[in-house]
């Protein structure tokens, strides 16, 4: 059997992908990506790893995803999945372990993907946006923040005290938002959210998905 040497991220161990596996195209830092791999990570779900280089996109991911983000997961039926939500989903459809998918939220979820996400890249990046004010950016996204901070008050994840979906889509995001001003957000009294974000971040899982992987190249060249 035709074989390729990604490594796998599921289960930790160095596997060799076959032809007929699954695909992902992921960058390590994509908070999308990240989400997903967490999800594939835990179905445990086999696929082959290919590490994109965003300013360089291999040519065989943008003939499967014309549009060019990641991640993208070519399933091993052929089906190409373009959204990392769906990614997620359709791994815990196959195997949900720890039953994320009954913590989900897709109210929450959306206010992160849209308003918060939005406000996040003009803190981040204001001269990327016309007449952007990072200041005002930053404290609409503490806002949302401080709703989740309240939510977190009362569990110990934002739906349950066990981690699940929306927990896991959610804070790839907010770790971005802490890492821009770390001194800021320590300041921030959002005590509940920074406990959250900390365990999340310090889990096994998400140090098993954050794995440096190198820049994948076709076999062919
Ligand atoms: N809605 C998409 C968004 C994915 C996305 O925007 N990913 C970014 C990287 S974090 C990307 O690939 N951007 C394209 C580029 O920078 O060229 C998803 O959920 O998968």
């Amino acid at each position: 059997m035709q074989q390729s040497a990604a490594k796998n991220t599921s289960g930790g161990a160095t596997m060799r992908a076959t032809m007929t596996e699954a695909i992902l195209y992921s960058f390590r830092r994509c908070p999308y990506a990240m989400r997903a791999r967490m999800a594939l990570h835990v179905s445990g779900l086999t696929y082959e790893h290919r590490e994109v280089v965003l300013r360089d996109k291999p040519a065989a991911m943008l003939e499967v995803s014309p549009k060019g983000t990641v991640p993208v997961l070519v399933t091993a039926k052929g089906e190409v999945l373009e959204e990392s939500l769906d990614i997620m989903r359709h791994a815990l459809a196959q195997n949900d372990p720890d039953g994320w998918l009954d913590r989900d939220d897709p109210a929450l979820v959306a206010a992160n993907d849209g308003p918060f996400k939005h406000h996040l890249d003009r803190y981040k990046y204001a001269t990327r946006y016309e007449s952007a004010d990072s200041d005002r950016h930053r404290a609409a996204a503490v806002e949302i923040l401080a709703e989740l901070d309240q939510r977190l008050a009362a569990s110990t994840y934002l739906c349950g005290d066990e981690r699940g979906f929306a927990d896991i889509a959610i804070f790839p995001f907010v770790r971005q938002f802490a890492n821009h001003d770390r001194e800021r957000f320590a300041a921030d009294r959002m005590p509940h959210l920074q406990a959250w974000l900390e365990t999340l971040v310090s889990s096994r899982l998400f140090t098993a998905i954050m794995e440096k992987h190198p820049k994948w190249e076709p076999v062919d060249g």
